[in-house]
């Protein structure tokens, strides 16, 4: 079984859209095995997001993502990792397909930062370093 990190980001709390992301993962048949609400520190961001340092959007990244609760979850089933990242949508949410979380629900904001609505691990190492990093604990 594979489990991968989704992310509800700061936006997509601050809409109201924790509950649709879960429902739309849950209808999907994948299953949340650990949850937690935490606004990250940027300690913790820094190694989240290591591979985009120095990136020309590194630091608003940063700074978005600081600003306020992230409902972290865990996510299990077959393929999840490639599963999940199909149900989020393109990283662009005004070119992601109709259908998909980033392509219902978000838009262009006209900021610096992609305001994308969730973020899902993009291989098993990433998984297994970001599951490590957010429910260390856990
Ligand atoms: P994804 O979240 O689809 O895995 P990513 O890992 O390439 O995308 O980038 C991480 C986040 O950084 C992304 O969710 C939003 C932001 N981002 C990426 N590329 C960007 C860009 N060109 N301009 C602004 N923000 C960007
Ligand atoms: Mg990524």
């Amino acid at each position: 079984m594979e489990s991968t990190l989704v992310l509800v980001k700061p936006d997509g709390v601050e809409r109201g859209l924790t509950g649709q992301i879960m429902a739309r993962i849950e209808a999907k048949g994948y299953v949340i095995t650990k949850a937690k609400l935490e606004t990250p520190s940027r300690e913790l961001l820094a190694k989240h997001y290591e591979e985009h340092e120095g990136k020309p959007f590194y630091e608003p990244l940063l700074e978005f993502m600081s600003s306020g609760p992230v409902f972290a979850m865990q996510v299990e089933g077959n393929r999840v990792i490639e599963g999940f990242r199909s149900l989020a949508g393109a990283t662009d949410p005004t070119e992601a397909a109709p259908g998909t979380i980033r392509g219902d629900l978000g838009r262009d904001w006209g900021e610096r930062v992609q305001k994308n609505l969730v973020h899902g691990s993009d291989s098993t190492a990433s998984a297994e370093r970001e599951l490590g990093l957010w429910f260390a604990d856990a």
